[in-house]
């Protein structure tokens, strides 16, 4: 039990607004872990339904009246919004504050923009209120049992919402899968890249899933055993664990059900706001972006099924080593993840240039270790990358990340030139070499880039064997002028 509680025995540790599944889950993992929590609800017949259901015989206070509900809680008073993000978070926080004192905090953990969070953190802090912007991740199960959770905005906060958040969040290895994250929108900003990490770890699985199955022909229950195998490796992770226990569900009449799932996706979510922002803050993040754009494509079913009877393929059948090329395609994925996580760090440190936040990287492996969807063994090595350098400028340049990379590089070079000679589409593992084999270029042909500037725009460009800054214009043609063009960053 918490200290808190000694003072105001009979008070709330916190309160809670907004019971929907969320809510609810995450205020009986409160409860659970001995902290008194008081929730309120707009439609109030859910606060009755609540205590007599699921909170039944539990300390948890209900209340029918924001007064009231804030009267209940020990000072500082920490309220948890769990409501509907947007506008409707502003008007919690409206009604709120008139009954609020100086040294209280509100938290969000809502799926909030970070923009949100950013301008929430600046608007209480005039008023002495302490904002958090939560990052809340692990859905249904991971909010009863203990989700990641990804806390920033007031510093000050933290010290008072610490022990509720570290002892409520996964553990993993005996650590809390929750940690301070930076200032301002920061905590939603991560959880919005870990979003787009998904999407693009979900797009790399079904990469590989596509390639063994289309490519190489193997059934359904072979490719199922695959994945257990991956499972025990560097690739232990819930989404590859997830996607062997689907391989093994059935129709009645014994075919996979997957193999009756109709093949389109949708997109409206982070992962396109974490390519948005990447491409705001001009960070090459390849892979997520890719996988975005592949939910894209597998919409168009219609005319995918249109031009399957009309495009040509002029693509082999698989005559190689089977087991050989699953390595290799195993290879490909583990590569591949290595180069859409240091990406998607890439874009972490300019958002905190940016945005001017001072990030806790390591930390933030750590809290997608446990509790959310992306939770894997992988992210221990990435923390671990960031213990042994928090300056660690990119996290491939790390010696674990290197010796990863040289091992899996074979074989995701196979892997990307089979799947195209097979016409079997692999756009994230093959947009990661890409960017890999640009990334570790020390010369790219954006001199011929500049050149073309120059030639049809008098551009200018820079010289090799002049200081950065100098600026040169050369006349091509003959026919053009010498003045160049005022230089703009294009
Ligand atoms: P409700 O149960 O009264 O609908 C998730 O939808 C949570 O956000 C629920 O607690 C829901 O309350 C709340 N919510 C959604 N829209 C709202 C609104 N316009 N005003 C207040 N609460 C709202």
């Amino acid at each position: 039990m918490s200290t808190m509680v000694q003072n105001e025995k009979a008070k709330a540790d916190i309160g809670v607004v907004g019971l929907a599944v969320m809510g609810q889950n995450l205020v009986l993992n409160m409860n659970d872990k001995g902290f008194k929590v008081a929730v309120y609800n707009r439609t109030t017949s859910k606060v009755d339904e609540f205590l007599e259901g699921p909170a039944k015989d539990t300390n948890i206070i209900g209340c029918h009246d924001l007064k009231k509900f804030v009267e209940s809680l020990q000072i500082p008073r920490r309220v948890m919004l769990m409501v509907k993000a947007g506008p409707v978070v502003d008007a919690f926080i409206e009604q709120l504050v008139p009954y609020l004192d100086k040294g209280d905090i509100i938290i969000d953990g809502g799926n909030s923009l970070f923009n949100d969070s950013d301008r929430r953190t600046h608007e209480l802090h005039k008023k002495g209120i302490l904002f958090v912007g939560s990052g809340v991740s692990g859905g249904e199960e991971g909010a009863r049992f203990g989700p990641s959770l990804m806390p920033g905005g007031n510093h000050a906060a933290w010290s008072a919402i610490k022990p509720i958040f570290q002892s409520i969040a996964a553990q993993v290895d005996g650590e809390a899968c929750c940690d301070w994250v930076g200032n301002d929108g920061a905590g939603h900003y991560v959880k919005m890249v870990h979003n787009g990490i998904e999407y693009g770890d979900m797009q790399l699985i079904c990469e590989a899933y596509q390639m063994m199955r289309e490519g190489l022909g193997m059934s359904g229950d072979e490719i199922q055993q695959v994945f257990a195998e991956w499972n025990e490796g560097v690739l232990d992770s819930y989404l590859i664990e997830i996607t062997r226990d689907i391989l093994t569900v059935k129709e009645p009449d014994g075919s996979l059900l997957i193999d009756h799932i109709l093949d389109t996706a949708g997109q409206k979510g982070t992962g396109k706001w974490t390519g948005m922002n990447a491409l705001e803050l001009g960070i090459p993040l390849t892979l997520i972006g890719e996988a975005v754009f592949a939910r894209c494509l597998s919409a168009l079913k219609d005319e995918r099924v249109t031009a399957s009877n009309v495009l040509p393929a002029f693509a082999g059948e698989f005559s190689g080593d089977k087991a050989e090329m699953v390595n290799a395609i195993r290879d490909a994925l583990y590569a591949s993840k290595i180069i859409s996580y240091a990406q998607g760090y890439m874009l972490m440190r300019e958002a905190a240039k940016t945005y001017g936040w001072e990030l806790n990287y390591g930390g933030i492996a750590l809290m997608w270790r446990g509790g959310c969807i992306i939770r894997s063994r992988f992210l221990g090595n990435i923390r671990d990358a960031f213990e042994r350098n928090p300056q660690l400028e990119n996290m491939l340049l790390d010696s674990f990340f290197i010796d990863a990379i040289t091992e899996a590089l074979p074989g995701w070079r196979k892997a990307v030139v089979c799947a195209i000679n097979l016409g079997v589409p692999t756009p994230t593992f093959s947009s990661a070499l890409a960017f890999y084999d640009g990334y570790r270029s020390e010369r790219l042909p954006a001199n011929l880039l500049q050149a073309q500037r120059d030639y049809f725009g008098a551009h200018t460009y820079e010289r090799l064997d002049k200081p950065r800054g100098e600026y040169f214009h050369t006349n091509w043609t003959g026919r053009g002028g010498n003045v160049s063009a005022s230089t703009y960053d294009a």
